[in-house]
């Protein structure tokens, strides 16, 4: 079978899995938001993981029926998140360009919440700068209506895209996740650096958070929180895990 066949019986079976990984503030480590990460779980115990499959999704046009799994999935675990008595920590959805463009979002996002008794803003959305740049027009109009129904925007993969200051100005956007690559060797390598002062000062001019991303040790996040970074994400602060894992690991924290 090829992989455009496994993914539609996958999907009508089932098959994917959510993982979260936790989104904490920067200044005490407490949990800000959790990031669902897609899982495709193989027989032998393997995961295929979302860079070999996403794209062919987007390229078939079966992204927009894996996202509404998602974005469902998403709710379900918002669910268990709220009678765990986490119901003020919401889960950062990735959404493609194709779904952005082609799916009615705001519709699904406020459905999926309201079918399991969660306010809209239990979900946000992850949208990378390329994806708004494909569209600018229709993506701003997105925007003011997912904001206009509660849900927040984060612009993912920040610094990588090519954005105009004077069009993201105009984006309704909650927050800007500098990219891993920033942070890598964010307190030893001066460029790094320049670009992550220089992405906390642009965020927090637009009254964005800013989310420093790909946080492996401890020398990168002592930078990002002495340089006033809001949340951090990383495998330093917990990697993707199922949601009873990370559940565990929260209880353990309070
Ligand atoms: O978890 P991992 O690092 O393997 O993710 C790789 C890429 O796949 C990331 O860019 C991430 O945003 C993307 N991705 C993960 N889950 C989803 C999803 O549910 N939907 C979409 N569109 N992209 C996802
Ligand atoms: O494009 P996006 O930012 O959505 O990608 C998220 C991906 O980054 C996930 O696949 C996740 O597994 C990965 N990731 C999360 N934390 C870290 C980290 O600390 N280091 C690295 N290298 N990857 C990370
Ligand atoms: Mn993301
Ligand atoms: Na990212």
């Amino acid at each position: 079978l090829q992989l455009a066949g496994r993914i539609h019986l996958a999907i009508e079976r089932d098959e994917f899995e959510l993982y979260f990984q936790p989104i904490r503030h920067a200044a005490d480590g407490s949990p800000a938001a959790l990031e669902a990460l897609l899982r495709w779980p193989q027989p032998d115990g393997s995961f295929i993981p979302p860079s070999d499959f996403i794209q062919l999704c987007e390229d078939t046009g079966q992204i927009i029926a894996l996202g509404r799994w998602v974005i469902r999935a998403a709710a379900h675990a918002g669910r268990v998140l709220a009678d765990n008595g986490w119901a003020g920590l919401p889960i950062a959805v990735n959404v493609s360009a194709v779904q952005l463009f082609n799916s009615d979002l705001v519709g699904e996002f406020t459905r999926a919440a309201e079918a399991l008794g969660l306010p809209p803003g239990a979900l946000q959305m992850e949208l990378t700068e390329s994806s708004l740049m494909r569209n600018p027009a229709q993506a701003m109009q997105v925007l003011e209506s997912l904001s206009a129904s509660g849900i927040a925007v984060a612009l993912d993969d920040f610094g990588t895209g090519f954005s105009s200051m004077s069009y993201l100005q105009h984006l309704a956007l909650d927050s800007l996740k500098i990219d891993r690559a920033f942070v890598a060797d964010v307190e030893r390598n001066p460029r790094n650096a320049a670009i992550c002062r220089a992405l906390l000062s642009l965020g927090h001019s637009m009254g964005l958070v800013v989310i420093g991303e790909g946080v492996e040790t401890e020398g990168q996040l002592d930078w990002l929180v002495a340089h006033g970074c809001d949340h951090v994400q990383g495998y330093l602060l917990g990697r993707p895990m199922p949601l009873r894992e990370l559940l565990a690991l929260l209880a353990l924290a309070r």
